[in-house]
């Protein structure tokens, strides 16, 4: 397929996605949405890909949904076309690894599109924010769930009522961020971290991703008794025995993901 609002390579088992509607601060419209979409199918379906990075530009990953494709819609057509749903939710249901490096803005939909990966990799200059209120609307994909999770009520509140942006020092205090590096570094950060996931047992990798996602959504005794299981059955993959013998043998793994 060929894409107008994405930049994508693949090398090392790694997807790099980046988001390019450069004019707009790559605003999150209808296209490009779409067209992410596809393009997580094409990377999940691929079994040579064990990783995928999401990223934009220096001075934007994204500055929110495109507010002047939204401007003119009405309540009967997003309630009709399913506005938001039908193709924003993609990266929530990836089996493989998808991690967000976040460099310049990160707003509304931007930020809501970063926290649905399973971490975010921020440069020095990132900003994030659910700058919605402004506009009238509440952030709409997840905003006011996701960012209560990863920084508290109080900041969300603050953040969602005030529109107010946090930098990538404080979005590294709170928890928003897995880490924060110099803009020049953050794509061979995202990749170094990408490629190391790539060589893991991949089915280690999904399982353990799963597992960690059931964090949020189960009670600590149920997420436990889950992890219980999975780790279990992780003893039934050939990439357990290669690991442990690997181990022993002081020699380097070879996973076959069987
Ligand atoms: N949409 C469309 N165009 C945008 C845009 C956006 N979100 N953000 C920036 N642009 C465009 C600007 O219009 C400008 O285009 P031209 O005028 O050159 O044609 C170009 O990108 C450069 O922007 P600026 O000239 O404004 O650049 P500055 O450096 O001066 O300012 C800024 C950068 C990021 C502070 C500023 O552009 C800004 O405040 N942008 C809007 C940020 C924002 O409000 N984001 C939240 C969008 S609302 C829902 C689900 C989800 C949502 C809503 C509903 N439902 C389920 C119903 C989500 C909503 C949002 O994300």
């Amino acid at each position: 397929m060929a894409y107008e609002t994405l930049l994508i390579e693949t090398a090392d088992a790694v997807t790099l996605i980046r988001l390019n509607r450069p004019g707009a601060l790559n605003a999150l419209n209808g296209q490009l949405m779409d067209e992410l979409t596809a393009a997580l199918d094409v990377a999940e379906a691929d079994p040579g890909v064990r990783c995928i990075v999401i990223t934009g530009s220096d001075r934007a990953f994204a500055a929110g949904a495109d507010i002047k494709e939204m401007a003119a819609k009405s309540y009967a057509e997003v309630y009709g076309e399913d506005f938001i749903t039908r193709n924003w939710e993609r990266v929530t249901r990836c089996r493989k690894p998808v991690i967000a490096a976040v460099a310049g803005y990160a707003l509304g939909g931007g930020c809501e599109l970063a926290m649905m990966c399973d971490f975010i990799i921020a440069a020095e200059n990132a900003k994030f924010g659910q700058p919605e209120i402004n506009l009238a609307v509440s952030p709409g994909a997840g905003g006011t769930q996701r960012l209560t999770r990863f920084v508290g009520k109080s900041k969300a509140m603050d953040m969602v009522l005030t529109a107010r942006m946090m930098d990538a020092a404080e979005a590294d205090r709170c928890g928003l961020v897995s880490r924060v590096v110099p803009l020049a570094e953050l794509i061979p950060t995202a990749l170094k971290a990408a490629k190391k996931i790539a060589a893991l047992s991949p089915n280690a990798v999904m399982l353990t991703k799963e597992m960690v996602g059931a964090a949020y959504e189960t009670p600590l005794s149920q997420g436990v008794k889950l992890e219980r299981r999975l780790f279990h059955s992780l003893f039934a993959f050939e990439d357990k025995a290669e690991g442990m013998a690997a181990f022993i043998e002081k020699r380097p793994p070879s996973f076959t993901g069987r």
